[in-house]
């Protein structure tokens, strides 16, 4: 495949990062649009026709178009699982664990971060309220400790002894935790710690965030 058939709209968020980094693990070329949340970039024809949620990431491969940073690092571990093994099967029972950790960190650690980004950083659009906010920073700590436990026996990864799109998603959360001031746990630092330390993470980090993006690390 052509590297301009492969293409991700999106650059200076944790969600965007997703797409970066899913790419560098695998060591596909594309090509990418410095595209910033809520600017004039967004405002292109180009894709506003990709896009009608008004979000990014947005990935292109060939004729298929998602949004979804979950479903981009889902497909491409998939797609390109010949590459290299970032998601067991589908139908394992492995599987399903990391299906269960990696729904778990979008909607109880992800979700939970945009409303405090929403609530705290973005009154002006989406109103100011200090009680969401206080409380998805509470509930955030709770929940975040289930994956305390899970690495609590030594493990060094999620799914255990290799690297998989779960820590992936995991680590993106952890790092705009740590950015919206929430503490997390030594255990998880060190675990963050060690995965930041990755080539792949290093190369889709330059990536997504440019300098110029520096003031928007937690959109
Ligand atoms: N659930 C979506 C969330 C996408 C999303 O909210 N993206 C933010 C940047 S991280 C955005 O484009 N925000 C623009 C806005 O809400 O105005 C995903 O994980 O891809």
């Amino acid at each position: 495949m052509a590297t301009s058939e492969r293409r991700v709209w999106g650059v200076g968020t944790p969600r965007t990062m997703r797409a970066h980094w899913m790419l560098a693990e695998l060591g596909l070329d594309y090509e990418f649009h410095e595209i910033l949340p809520r600017t004039e970039g967004m405002e292109g024809e180009a894709f506003k026709s990709l896009n009608h949620r008004g979000k990014i990431p947005v990935f292109e491969d060939g004729e298929l178009v998602i949004g979804e940073s979950g479903a981009i690092v889902f497909y491409l571990a998939d797609h390109y699982r010949d590459r290299r093994s970032l998601a067991p099967l589908p139908g394992s029972p492995e599987r399903a664990v990391f299906d269960d950790l990696c729904f778990f960190t979008l909607t109880e650690l992800d979700a939970v971060l945009y409303i405090i980004r929403r609530h705290a950083g973005l009154p002006e659009v989406y109103g100011e309220s200090p009680v969401a906010v206080r409380s998805a920073g509470e509930y955030f700590l709770r929940q975040v400790g289930e994956m305390d436990r899970r690495l609590d026996d030594g493990r060094p990864f999620l799914m255990g002894d290799e690297f998989s799109a779960a820590d992936l998603l995991l680590e993106t959360c952890l790092g705009w935790a740590q950015v919206v001031g929430l503490e997390i746990s030594p255990l998880l630092g060190r675990y963050r710690q060690s995965i930041s330390q990755r080539e792949s993470y290093a190369q889709a980090f330059d990536r997504n965030y440019p300098p110029s993006t520096a003031h928007l690390r937690a959109n």
